[in-house]
């Protein structure tokens, strides 16, 4: 198919989700939890991204190459050919349209699994994408269990490169899989320990909503929450007092119902694993500021938690939590607060809020991690890559970027008769 025709698929599928917004997103808040208004904004940018990515298809060059010798040569960018892509339940609709967008503009087929949680919205964007008018073969979506369908794919012949967003040892297995088969390319987005600085300069309540705002979003199951508030000591106690409020503030419940702006974990196991995190913080001497319980006994919900007097060592600082508990870490100097924040094997995010554009400069250039936000957290646009270093993850999404990883480059040598 011709490239821009692709595009015009692309932006055709992006039409439909746009028609069935609504549908979608209680679809996806009664699947996975997430309160409609998050739902909504998050399908609102995968459209966004959809479209995006659809300004690329016909865009994607090779290039003409001045070699040594008597040849002229040119390269070809050609698609991976049939993708696998293994995708989370904390964004379903999102994480699939980041993966299928770069496939299409690509000209890639794709096999893509969804969580167990929640494979409903996939289907449904399957379903667009035939309606959409994509050819057959094109969009297969295959739910199923991760050890089953999601390994099948991982350790598949036939599949030139999986695409997975999870966690770091399923990530690992993935890789493991991909390199025993056929050495597919493999990209991996992962987890986080994400950390948040908080200098003395920053307007202490717009830094503690946009700490509260890192860490809390979708219960705290986001891959870049900011799970590691690290604050200066000369403002600890006073940031504490307030993120504390702000925790307390927070109205759990129905996520479809107006003004919630909490749901439940995901499931059970998610929830009893955050409950156990919960329990290791306060075994190992982290104060308990508010919440630490689960509420009720219908539904998975989590009281808002904030810890204070949180050290580097204990675990709640070291592992993913995935789950609303706010970790208040104290530090003295910007130096010091940069060391510790890169002593992690993630490093997907990271933030810093200041009103010092040195010091905000100095750590962005430190940070060990592929996005860095200054004065803001939880930032995102089609535009721009996204992805993780060290354990967090290998390649990009979104942005060109993301293109790179769906592709394979042809270098073609056509012997002259003479140089010139
Ligand atoms: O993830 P899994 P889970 C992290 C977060 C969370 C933890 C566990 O810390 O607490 O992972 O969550 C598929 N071969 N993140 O258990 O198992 C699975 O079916 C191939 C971070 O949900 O990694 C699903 O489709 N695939 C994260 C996907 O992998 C396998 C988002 C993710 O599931 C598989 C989610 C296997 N052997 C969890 N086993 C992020 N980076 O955003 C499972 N899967």
């Amino acid at each position: 198919m011709d490239a821009s025709k692709r595009a015009l698929l692309m932006h055709k599928l992006a039409d439909l989700i746009e028609r069935d917004i609504h549908y979608l997103a209680v679809l996806q808040t009664m699947e996975g939890g997430k309160i409609f208004p998050a739902s909504y904004g998050e399908i609102i940018f995968s459209v966004n991204c959809l479209r995006y990515l659809a300004g690329w298809a016909d865009k994607i060059h090779g290039q003409t190459i001045p070699a040594d010798g008597p040849y002229f040569t040119y390269t070809r960018k050609e698609p991976v050919g049939v993708v696998g892509q293994i995708i989370p339940w904390n964004a379903p609709v999102l994480m699939a349209v980041w993966k299928l967008a770069p496939a299409f503009a690509t000209g890639c087929t794709v096999v893509l699994k969804p969580a167990e949680d929640t494979p409903i919205n996939a289907l449904y964007i399957a379903a667009l994408c035939k309606e959409a008018g994509f050819p057959a073969g094109v969009v297969n979506v295959v739910p199923g269990y991760g050890p089953t369908a999601g390994a099948a794919i991982a350790s598949h012949p036939d599949i030139s490169k999986v695409a997975f967003t999870g966690s770091v040892a399923v990530g690992k297995s993935i890789m493991a899989a991909a390199a025993q088969s056929n050495l597919k390319k493999v990209s991996l987005e992962l987890g986080g320990k994400s950390p948040l600085i908080i200098l003395p300069d920053a307007d202490i309540d717009e830094a503690v909503q946009i700490a509260h705002d890192a860490l809390f979003i979708n219960q705290g199951q986001v891959c870049c929450s900011g799970t590691r508030t690290f604050v200066h000591e000369s403002i600890y106690d006073e940031f504490v007092k307030k993120a504390k409020a702000k925790a307390e503030a927070r109205k759990v419940g129905d996520p479809l119902a107006d003004g919630v702006v909490h749901g439940p974990q995901i499931n059970e196991k998610m929830m009893n694993k955050v409950l156990d995190y919960i329990k290791a913080g306060k075994e190992q001497g982290a104060r308990v500021e508010c919440g630490g319980e689960r509420i009720g006994t219908t539904g998975y919900f989590i009281q808002p938690t904030v810890f204070s007097n949180v050290t580097d060592n204990m675990k709640i600082a070291r592992e993913e939590i995935f789950g609303p508990v706010q970790s208040i870490i104290k530090f003295k100097t910007l130096e010091e607060a940069i060391e510790r924040a890169n002593n992690t094997t993630y490093g997907l995010a990271s933030g810093i809020v200041t009103k010092d554009i040195n010091n905000a400069l100095i750590y962005a250039n430190a940070l060990e991690a592929g996005n860095v936000w200054i004065n803001c957290y939880n930032v995102f646009s089609p535009q721009t890559p996204f992805g993780g270093y060290k354990q967090s993850g290998i390649g990009r999404e979104l942005g060109e970027e993301t293109l790179h990883e769906y592709l394979e480059v042809k270098t073609v040598y056509v012997k002259l008769p003479s140089k010139s």
